[in-house]
Order: structure tokens, then sequence, then C-alpha cells
């Protein structure tokens, strides 16, 4: 089989558009990093999003913010809609967390991050910043391994069997929540393991993509509906499996999606109705985590540490920046 290697001009622009990403993600990482362990959430989140808008506005494009830190009246936060870029290149959407784990950074935690993911107009989920339930596996399963509507038991039996293990050789991932007392209880009696972590689940359902690096075969529960569609991003670049429904449980919330164009409420998406097309997704550690190292500030350099995924040719790269300019100037 021959395979068609030349680049499209919408390829050509993703590709380039790839490193761009990592200064966008970069910038914010170091604003966030300047205020990391001094406890102002707030303060590490706004840094955050002023360098993230920045730079993005400097970028050839012509972009719309799809998920975002709220929305219009929150301003001045990243927020759902918002036009970025400077209108000249394509029309593209974009996914954004200028500090995922925000309680991470402020008290100088493993796992904080930087994130967004781009892709052509129409290819995220355009969705409120609301909770989703998710499920999430990494490649080399049989498709429909796992579903989001069967029990944790049948899931992680499921696993098992596929993977070739016993149930209690999965190891599972939970963000810890009273919500999720039932669901730990769940899985508990399965014998499977749960890491619990506390924030921080884009980084969580990336981990089942790699078991053997970070033992996680499986994310359960409920976690951000924003993390859930970065997440999923990241997941179509590298393969696995991924579910999610929005937790829309007020009349309110289910006009706000509706207005989004969330027709169903109850909808189950699957990773590609969540990120479809060309996606790239790019995130820089702020704190050290399992993921990524967290920057680093010298008296010459400012070391930071980026991922870059892109779903068309499944590029991972690891991107390792010196930035002098930045530490000679105090900027961020
Ligand atoms: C997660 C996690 C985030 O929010 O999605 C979570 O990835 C969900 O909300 O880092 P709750 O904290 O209300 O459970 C964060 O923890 C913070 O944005």
């Amino acid at each position: 089989m021959s395979v068609d290697l030349r680049i499209s001009p919408d390829q050509i622009i993703e590709r380039y558009l790839s490193m761009e990403l990592v200064r966008v993600t970069e910038r914010a990482a170091v604003a966030a990093a300047r205020l990391r362990g001094h406890g102002d959430e707030k303060a590490a989140d706004q840094a955050a999003v002023d360098a993230m808008r920045r730079e993005l506005n400097r970028l050839p494009i012509d972009g719309e913010i799809v998920i975002g830190e709220g929305e219009r009246d929150e301003a001045p936060m990243l927020f759902i809609g918002e036009k970025v870029g400077n209108k000249q290149g394509p029309k593209v959407h974009i996914a954004v967390d200028p500090l995922e784990g925000t309680t991470l950074c402020a008290k100088d935690m493993p796992g904080s991050i930087a994130v967004m993911a781009m892709a052509g107009a129409g290819h995220l989920l355009y969705a409120p910043d609301v909770y989703m339930d998710k499920i999430a596996i990494g490649p080399g399963y049989p498709t429909g391994v796992v579903d989001l509507d069967a029990s944790a038991a049948d899931n992680i039996n499921a696993l098992a069997k596929a993977k070739g293990v016993k149930p209690h050789e999965i190891n599972t991932l939970i963000m810890d929540r009273p919500r999720h007392e039932k669901l730990i209880a769940e899985v508990r009696k399965t014998g499977a393991s749960i890491r619990l972590i506390t924030d921080g689940d884009v980084a969580g359902v990336i981990f089942c993509t790699e078991p053997e690096k970070t033992g996680i075969d499986l994310y359960l529960g409920i976690g951000g509906a924003p993390e859930g569609v970065l997440a999923a991003a990241a997941l179509r670049c590298v393969g696995g499996q991924m579910q999610g429904r929005l937790i829309l449980d007020t009349e309110e919330k289910r006009a706000r999606a509706a207005t989004m164009g969330v027709k169903d409420p109850n909808k189950k998406y699957d990773m590609a109705e969540m990120a479809s097309g060309d996606v790239i997704v790019c995130a820089t550690g702020v704190t050290d985590g399992g993921m990524l190292s967290g920057v680093r500030f010298g008296p010459e350099v400012i070391e930071t540490e980026t991922i870059v995924y892109r779903s068309i040719t499944g590029t991972v790269r690891r991107i390792y920046g010196e930035h002098r300019e930045f530490a000679k100037f105090n900027l961020d």
C-alpha cells in the first residue's frame, strides 16, 4: 500500500502551528509558576490566562475559544466564545485550561500544567463549564471493552480479561472527592487498585495511554468537562478510548448547553465526538508532575518542559526549553 505523504496547505498551517502552541503554553506556565506556592489560586490562574491570551492573539489564526474558563460574563478569563488570534489565518477552535490544577500551583504540589488544544472549526465539543462523567483507557484494546454506562465492576472485569490479567491487577485513577464514595467502594470490591488524585484529571486521563510507565489502566469518575475535552483531544492523538457525559443537572445548565448546540443533555460522547479532525494538543508543566517537569527559574535561564501531540500523524514531541530573554528581563 502506498501512502500519500504530500502535505496539504491546511496541514502545513497545522504543522507550523504546533510550534506556535508551544510558545503559548510555555508563557502561560512561566507566568503561573512565578506565583507557585504563594497560596493565591486566583492570581496564579489570572497570570496564566493573561499570558495565554496575549500569546494567542499573536498567532496567525482566526480563532474562537470553545472550551474556556467560564462564559462571557466571567471575563477577564479566556471565555467561551472569545475570539483570539490576528485573524490572518485559518478558522480554528481552541480549548484552553491556562492553569489546570490551580490549587496544585498555589500549594506547589505536583501536577499543575498549562494546556490547550486546537482543531479546525467545529472539531472540538462546544460545551459549557460543567462537570463531566468520564471513562478512559489506553490504546490496544478492542473497541467498546469498557463503557460509561456499565458498572465499575463490569468495566474492570472486562478490561482485566482483555489485558490478560486478574481484576486485582488493574490500576484505576479516580479524583478524591466525596461524590466518588460509592464508585470507590465498588472498585475496591473488585480488588482493583485506586490512585486517588486531588486535582489534575487531564493528566489523569492521559496517564492511561502509557500504563507501563504510569501504572494506570483505567480512569473513572466525574471531573470538569473542559478537562474532559482536553484529555479526549490528547487521547485522539495517541490512541485509546474515552467516553464522557456532561452533567446537566439543572434547567439553567441545560439551557446554557442548548445555546451551545447540545441538543441531547444526556448524550454520551465518544472521544471522536469530543475532538475530531486534525487536533494539536500542547501542555507545559508548571509544577513538577508525573507527565511533565515544572518550570525552573535559574539566574540566567528559565527552563520549561512541554509535550505536543498531533493527531494527524500521532506524533508526540517533548520540548525542553531554555529561555534566556524571559530570565534576563523577568518576563512571563
Ligand atoms: C478536575 C481537575 C481540575 O477540577 O476536572 C476538577 O482536573 C473537577 O472539579 O484540576 P472539582 O474540583 O469541583 O471536583 C480541578 O480539580 C480544578 O480545576
